[in-house]
């Protein structure tokens, strides 16, 4: 592929294509946008889970099991938390509370999140460029049945459990997207924009509604091509289809058609999708069956190579 790439992710499925396409691209060539709805203060430590999850994974250096956290991990702190009766729900590893320390401290002294994740990129050896879709707090709650909870409160410590009824982003009316970003959209260089196969509700959406982010990726007239994170009816992880079925959304592929429809121009669907083929052929972007699973490196640079050949396919078809 001749010309940048935009990646827009959250966490752990949305890190393994970025991976793989780290591994086509060069460093100049790719730009991650990382969702940072997802972050929070803990135990006085500013923790941001999807941009860690992208630079773990494309350090090669996450946990495999997981996919979040760090690989060979030592769990020290978190032993010693639970005799002092501190709070345990949310597993930090001994290694991996580096990263948070220096991100925090580093907050303190004034630098900012993109400063921050750079310094941590050269650290961790990724020289791809990730950067937070904002500079400015911007915080998920999930609304439930049992009322609003934050993020990683429903996430991991009530494991998804209570019913979801809607979304709301504090901050995000203020938050200024990311000036690298604004710039990363309007190079003339750019040739695609992919929607990761990340959770569109919490990891996704919360990119879009960034200042004008939306209108940023319609001005640039690249082809935008989305990856369905939901196969056979079911999200490969977390938990996109139970939020879709608990809003009374189709939970397939025609749901993730119907999210993004008017943003996109190209979607990707897994083989186990095929039967719905004919019913997107009627949609207002082109569509692509293959193996959206990405178990191995060989499956994430396969689908790395089959978005950007399809991206370009959708572009010269415009
Ligand atoms: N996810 C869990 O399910 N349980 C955890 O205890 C947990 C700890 C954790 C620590 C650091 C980090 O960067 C991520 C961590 N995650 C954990 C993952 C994270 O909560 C989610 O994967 C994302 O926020 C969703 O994209």
């Amino acid at each position: 592929m001749t010309g940048k790439v935009i990646a827009l992710s959250g966490g752990v499925g949305g890190a393994k294509l970025a991976l793989g396409l780290s591994k086509i691209l060069a460093p100049d060539e790719l730009t991650i946008i990382a969702n940072t709805g997802d972050d929070f203060e803990h135990l006085g430590l500013h923790i941001s889970p999807d941009i860690d999850t992208l630079i773990y994974t494309l350090a090669s250096l996450a946990n495999p099991a997981q996919g979040w956290g760090l690989k060979d991990e030592s769990w020290h702190f978190m032993e010693a938390l639970k005799a002092a009766d501190g709070e345990t729900w949310f597993q930090l590893g001994d290694k991996d509370l580096v990263t948070h320390v220096l991100r925090t401290k580093a907050m303190r002294e004034g630098k900012t999140l993109t400063e921050i994740t750079y310094d941590l990129c050269l650290r961790y050896g990724v020289s791809h460029k990730i950067l937070p879709m904002s500079d400015d707090p911007v915080r998920t709650r999930v609304i439930t049945a049992e009322g609003p909870l934050d993020f990683q409160h429903y996430f991991v410590r009530e494991r998804c459990a209570p019913k979801t009824t809607g979304f709301e982003f504090t901050g995000i009316k203020e938050a200024e997207l990311n000036p690298a970003i604004e710039q990363a959209l309007t190079d003339t260089d750019l040739s695609a924009i992919i929607i990761c196969p990340s959770n569109p509700f919490v990891s996704v959406d919360p990119i879009l509604m960034t200042g004008n982010m939306r209108a940023l990726i319609k001005a640039s007239g690249a082809p935008v091509i989305a990856i369905s994170p939901i196969v056979g009816g079911q999200a490969l992880k977390g938990p996109a289809a139970k939020m879709m079925q608990e809003l009374g959304l189709p939970t397939n592929v025609s749901g993730i058609a119907d999210h993004y429809e008017g943003l996109i121009d190209g979607l990707i669907i897994d083989e186990t999708d095929r039967a719905s083929l004919q019913a997107l052929q009627a949609r207002p972007f082109k569509v692509l069956v293959t193996n959206t699973i990405m178990n191995s490196l060989e499956d994430r640079i396969a689908l790395a190579a089959a978005t950007l050949s399809f991206a370009k396919s959708v572009q010269s078809s415009v």
